[in-house]
């Protein structure tokens, strides 16, 4: 369960004792060792969390909260043990506020449709930035579109950052949601989601969402000291398999948020007239669940705080540091997001001269270097910087600094074929 022999540096851990622990990172790529730089998108799944997938299908399914059967038992032992130790990860110890959903996205469609729905009428205001990747965007637009709520935003500035200044103007008291990013995967920009939320408190009674996707995976998260109301994340971006996600929420919230679907497991009593709901946080987890996803989740926190998440925020930090200094020396690139690396997490976005994003994508692939190109969901972020598309790495605790060379000499290859 904990990684493998891990030498730690002075400032961090050794990439190359953990890329062991991730047989997917060993193979070659068109000839070529993989250099892994699409972690954004999603990261890769060291064997503990492999062997306890194949363990729970092997030795332990069974459906979860139904069955008076051992293997019931142990199901739901391991599903409701995955949901304590995920919660307690980001600073969550009441269970009962952590909603296994299928990422980030049904996470904030949860609020929307449960919270939104509910409680937005005709005027109210929902503050959303121009940093949000669609899945915080979409879902708004819809609720605002059946509500009469106002959709308005937080802009950035030239280095991608919020327009912090203009909280001022823009939170007032009919402002009733503020929803945004912990961490942007468009620019890396780290926003001070504790001093937004103080900020927001300050002028207005707004619940306030934030979107983890980009964060939990990344730096330590606590809820509890961010004094936000509701957050998000996914469990594919930190080490667990895809499906699975988490809605965190304070109880009183939930408690006053109908159900977002309906089914087996979710109810207390069913008649023919009406029914009424099971205790949280059962209420909002209709169906099965991806049991196997939970526990495979709650692994991977395992293996996380195994290695410890200010150990991979600084590592990362090591990373970004290099990547900034070395693909600076590349000609006709242009990085987006703050100047300053402390501003920022560990994606960079870029364009290359005149090259389409797709191409230097493409001549990086053939080189055994997995990146990603396109608008990455946030193209409100594209149209605020002038661009369509923009180039992106995005690194994770097992990369090291030779995949950063192995970039930077790639990068070198995509300008030869444009020169
Ligand atoms: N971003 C990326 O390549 P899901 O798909 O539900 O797990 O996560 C959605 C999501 C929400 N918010 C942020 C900030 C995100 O980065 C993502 C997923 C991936 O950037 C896939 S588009």
């Amino acid at each position: 369960m904990s990684p493998s022999t891990v030498t730690v540096t002075g400032s961090g851990i050794d990439p190359v004792a953990i890329r062991r622990d991730f047989p997917i990172l060993e193979q070659q790529i068109n000839g070529h060792a993989l250099a892994y730089l699409d972690n954004a998108a999603t990261s890769q799944k060291p064997t503990a969390v492999l062997a306890v997938l194949d363990q729970y299908y092997r030795r332990d399914n069974a459906n979860v909260h139904r069955g008076i059967h051992e293997l019931s038992r142990r199901a739901t032992s391991a599903f409701e043990d995955a949901r304590s130790r995920v919660g307690r990860f980001v600073g969550a110890n009441d269970p009962g506020e952590v909603i296994f959903t299928r990422g980030t996205t049904e996470a904030i469609n949860l609020m929307a449709h449960g919270w939104g729905l509910e409680f937005l009428n005709e005027g109210d205001e929902i503050l959303l930035t121009t940093m949000e990747h669609h899945s915080n965007v979409v879902p708004w637009q819809l609720v605002a579109r059946r509500t009469g709520a106002v959709l308005k935003w937080l802009e950035l500035d030239d280095e991608g950052r919020l327009r912090l200044e203009a909280l001022d103007r823009t939170v007032n008291s009919r402002t009733r949601l503020v929803s945004l990013t912990h961490v942007s995967n468009a620019l890396g920009t780290v926003n001070p989601v504790a001093d937004i939320v103080r900020a927001v408190r300050y002028r207005s009674e707004a619940v306030v969402l934030i979107d983890g996707a980009q964060a939990v995976p990344h730096l330590p998260v606590d809820v509890a000291a961010l004094d936000c109301d509701a957050y998000a994340f996914s469990g594919h971006k930190m080490c667990g398999p895809t499906g699975i996600g988490v809605l965190w929420a304070r109880r009183s919230l939930l408690d006053a948020m109908p159900p977002f679907q309906g089914g087996g497991e979710m109810i207390r009593i069913v008649r023919r007239e009406s029914s009424t709901w099971a205790d949280l946080p059962h209420k909002f987890e209709a169906g099965t669940p991806d049991i196997a996803g939970a526990i495979g989740l709650g692994t991977a926190v395992q293996y996380l705080e195994g290695i410890g998440m200010s150990r991979i925020a600084r590592h990362e930090r090591e990373v970004l540091h290099y990547a900034l200094d070395r693909m600076s020396t590349v000609r006709d690139l242009r990085i987006f997001g703050p100047s300053d690396p402390c501003e920022r997490s560990g994606v960079i976005s870029f364009t290359l001269s005149d090259a389409h994003p797709h191409d230097i994508a493409t001549i990086l692939d053939a080189e055994g270097i997995a990146i990603r190109a396109g608008h990455h969901c946030a193209q409100l972020v594209m149209r605020h910087f002038g661009v369509a598309a923009t180039a992106r790495a995005s690194f994770y605790f097992y990369n090291t600094t030779e995949d950063v060379d192995r970039l930077v000499e790639g990068l070198e290859t995509v300008r030869t074929v444009f020169a």
